[in-house]
């Protein structure tokens, strides 16, 4: 009798378990959200961003990269199948201020992002300076482009990124204000080696 019971309640408890884990997995809402206190912390979170030109390299921390000069802005992605990610508050560090740690960044020069998954995405320098992008509105029509700021983000919505999100580091095509969408492709999950390749 009480054995039933006990039973009854382990499966309902795996029931909501397994619940929670397929609506974190699903991450389909494209919102936000953690409670685990060591990841808002964040300073903690053991990874490395390995940032060159070829000649200098430099290993940063998660809490070095923290230490940085911050920028906040807004983030919304779109992918190409059409789903949205955001809109999210986003703080990060700009690419330029992270090549200001390797020599700069120059005209002509270009940029190389790289995950642990074998994704690699390129910026070229006119996207450096946040021009020659694609953006969308709300509606996903394609509207001109605001200036937009491509930095390496550590935080959505105040929060470190979950690694289901791409975190603890990913690329951000950022914006000033809120409502613009840019493509979800150069938006590099779990970055882990940012490369200038100099002309
Ligand atoms: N490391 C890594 N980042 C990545 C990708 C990837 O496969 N690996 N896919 C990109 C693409 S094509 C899109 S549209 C967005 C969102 O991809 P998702 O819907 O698979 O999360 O992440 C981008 N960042
Ligand atoms: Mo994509």
């Amino acid at each position: 009798m009480e054995d039933a019971g006990m039973k009854r309640s382990f499966v309902r408890i795996l029931a909501i378990f397994a619940l929670i884990c397929a609506a974190a997995a699903c991450g389909c809402t494209g919102t936000t959200e953690t409670t685990d206190p060591a990841a808002s912390a964040g300073d903690e979170i053991a990874w490395n961003l390995t940032v060159t030109d070829g000649t200098q390299e430099k290993v940063l921390s998660f809490a070095e990269i923290k230490a940085l000069p911050a920028w906040e802005g807004y983030g919304y992605a779109v992918s190409t199948v059409g789903i949205k990610y955001g809109p999210y508050t986003v703080k990060g560090v700009p690419l330029t201020t992270l090549f200001d740690l390797v020599g700069g960044f120059e005209e002509g020069d270009q940029v190389g992002i790289s995950a642990p998954d074998g994704y690699y995405w390129v910026f070229d320098d006119e996207q450096m300076s946040g021009k020659g992008f694609v953006t969308f509105d709300e509606n996903l029509k394609e509207k001109p482009s605001p200036d937009l700021t491509p930095i390496l983000a550590y935080e959505f919505n105040g929060t470190a990124i979950p690694d289901g999100d791409g975190g603890p580091l990913r690329i951000v095509v950022a914006t000033d204000e809120p409502g613009t969408i840019t493509e979800g492709s150069a938006w590099v999950k779990w970055v882990d080696r940012i490369e200038v390749k100099r002309s």
